[in-house]
């Protein structure tokens, strides 16, 4: 008899569980259901070129990085860099200004870099943007940069993107990679280390919290190898979080009926 409501029980959490994955699917836009495609834990992204946190991702396209900064960790977590792969020059874009699901819960800035193809552990700096307008402190990086170098990006290949608060910016031994005549500028890099390797960053960011990198003309990175399979804990999580939210808005539609 125990058994019986137990077992009765486990099946009304899962019938719940269920029903509200259904809900919160048809709330939500078509990104959302997707979810993002890289999510950036356990392991924390890293800040440099030999640190920086490899997308592999076994398909055509990569369209969300979902990550975290910790800036009040300084030195720790301020800034997440990531590999992977432009496809497409033309139609590359990464943003978090609101666009396509995209966002930072901080004032960020983005940066991408190019990885040397005489020896890929170094990493030169290519653009870089805080604000991609004048009524948002979210970024946009795409070609070509809006300052006097004019800088584009020279076609498909493996790259390196990173984000940080704004305030905290990249350099090499030569000095800052990048400097803005306003926020909105997306600039080459013509700092005074702009044609020196990547090697630190300078300069106090901010603030907290989680974002989500909006990508356009993107893919994975893949060695010569091959891609190996995703990590499980994205699916979990997603799982988890679809699930939890579901569980949710189903007792909240239940409590407002009275049930
Ligand atoms: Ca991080
Ligand atoms: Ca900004
Ligand atoms: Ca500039």
């Amino acid at each position: 008899m125990r058994g019986g409501r137990k077992s009765e029980r486990i099946m009304t959490i899962v019938k719940t569980c269920r029903l509200g994955i259904v809900t919160v699917l048809g709330l939500l836009p078509s990104w959302v259901v997707a979810g993002p495609d890289h999510i950036e834990g356990p392991l924390d992204a890293g800040s440099t070129r030999t640190g920086a946190q490899t997308i592999y991702k076994n398909s055509p396209s990569l369209r969300q990085i979902f990550g975290e900064l910790d800036l009040l960790r300084s030195g720790v977590d301020s800034e997440d860099m990531y590999l992977f792969r432009i496809l497409d020059a033309e139609q590359f874009s990464a943003r978090t200004d609101g666009v396509d699901g995209s966002f930072a819960m901080f004032d960020s800035q983005l940066w991408l870099f190019r990885l040397d193809t005489m020896n890929p552990n170094n990493a030169f700096g290519l653009l870089g943007n805080n604000n991609s307008g004048p009524l948002t402190m979210g970024s946009l990086i795409r070609g070509p940069a809006t300052d006097l170098t004019a800088q584009d990006i020279p076609g498909p290949g493996d790259y390196l993107i990173a984000i940080t608060a704004a305030g905290r910016v990249p350099v090499s031994a030569g000095g800052p990679i990048f400097q803005f005549g306003s926020p909105t500028e997306i600039s080459g890099p013509d700092g005074p280390g702009g044609l020196q390797p990547h090697t630190d960053w300078v300069g106090e960011g901010s603030g907290k919290g989680t974002y989500m990198i909006a990508m356009t003309g993107s893919a994975g990175f893949c060695p010569p190898t091959g891609c190996p399979a995703l990590p499980p804990y994205g699916v979990v999580f997603a799982g988890a979080m679809l699930c939890a939210a579901g569980v949710g808005i189903v007792g909240y539609r239940k409590a407002q009926r009275g049930v």
